[in-house]
């Protein structure tokens, strides 16, 4: 089937012929359509809909509606869909390379991010191409800030605390502070929390906000503790069998997505942590002690990833720290 349209497009290249018709792309995100990462996408879906004159039609799939997260990038790579968004280091335990995007306190405002984002692109784009996957662009989320209703002044005070886990990282992290861990993706937090399985949660204020958590905690420590990304990610042969002018608007609404992506987190972060505190919650500073001990599992959490990645990993952070 692959190979026929190959060579149909191929044959229609070559005799002048134009394309076939216009290629229909499905595209699978794991965020509600609220979330400025999903509207990020649907703008990039226009615009490529636009400088292409409707030649490839993207239809956003949002909020794990046609493939749950934890199953877009296969989705991606074995062309169920065409395309799709991942948040970079839910795949860290397939790759420790992808864990880069998540270690707590290595890079911890937008500059750090961005240089983060200039020393891992290679590596992570080389592992998705030996995948048949090709990157587009990625955009960070906020900083990660704490969520919970029990004051906590040092790490100890998070002992025992029901925690909600998004990605290995983030389990790692709970099993060093004592913590219980249960992974839970966006769209289950309300339920998550209401139910009791889960009592705490670090992430944006843009997902804490969206998510209504003033409906079960109270405080949001303004911790900062790391800029992860999504990514948006299309199947290299799907991006192949484009015609060029079509392949060249797509990466120039990438492009152009990925620098509107960037300008819509850093606004993002201050306008929703006013909505966390019109709602009623304490938006706090944490303690130096707290700052000091999280800073502490920060860097053992480096060396561990460090040990695991290598050569690889050591080149990242080089690249990053210069
Ligand atoms: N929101 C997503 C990922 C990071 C973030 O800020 C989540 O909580 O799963």
């Amino acid at each position: 089937m692959e190979r026929s349209k190959a060579i149909a497009a191929t044959l229609a290249l070559a005799l002048g012929t134009g394309t076939a018709g216009a290629a229909q792309w499905n595209m699978a995100t794991p965020y509600p359509d609220a979330t400025f990462h999903t509207q990020n996408i649907q703008q990039f879906a226009e615009d490529v809909a636009e400088a292409t004159d409707g030649e490839l039609e993207i239809t956003v799939h949002s909020a794990g509606s046609l493939v749950k997260h934890p199953q877009i990038k296969r989705a991606v790579q074995t062309m169920q869909v065409q395309a799709g968004e991942v948040f970079i280091s839910l795949l860290g335990n397939e790759d420790q390379v992808f864990a880069v995007d998540s270690i707590p306190f290595l890079a911890t405002s937008y500059e750090d991010a961005e240089r983060l984002w200039e020393a891992s692109r290679g590596a992570i784009e080389e592992r998705l191409a030996d995948d048949g996957i090709r990157l587009l662009y990625a955009v960070p989320w906020p900083a990660q800030g704490l969520y919970t209703s029990r004051e906590v002044d040092e790490v100890s005070d998070l002992e025992g605390l029901k925690f909600r886990a998004y990605n290995p990282t983030t389990s790692r992290l709970a099993e060093l502070t004592d913590m219980v861990a249960t992974q839970v993706e966006v769209p289950e937090i309300p339920q998550a929390f209401s139910t009791g399985i889960v009592e705490a949660m670090i992430t944006s204020p843009s997902t804490g906000a969206n998510s209504k958590a003033w409906d079960f905690v109270d405080r949001f420590y303004d911790i900062q503790a790391w800029l992860p990304k999504n990514m948006v990610i299309v199947n290299e042969q799907a991006f192949g069998g484009l015609d060029e002018g079509s392949r060249e608007a797509v990466l120039e609404a990438a492009a152009k997505a990925e620098s509107r992506g960037w300008e819509m987190s850093r606004a993002e972060a201050a306008e929703k942590k006013a909505i966390l505190e019109d709602n009623g919650m304490e938006v706090l500073q944490p303690s130096e002690a707290l700052m000091s001990g999280l800073n502490e599992i920060g860097a053992t959490m480096t060396d561990e990833w460090l040990e695991k990645t290598g050569a690889d990993g050591e080149a990242i952070i080089e690249a990053y720290r210069q």
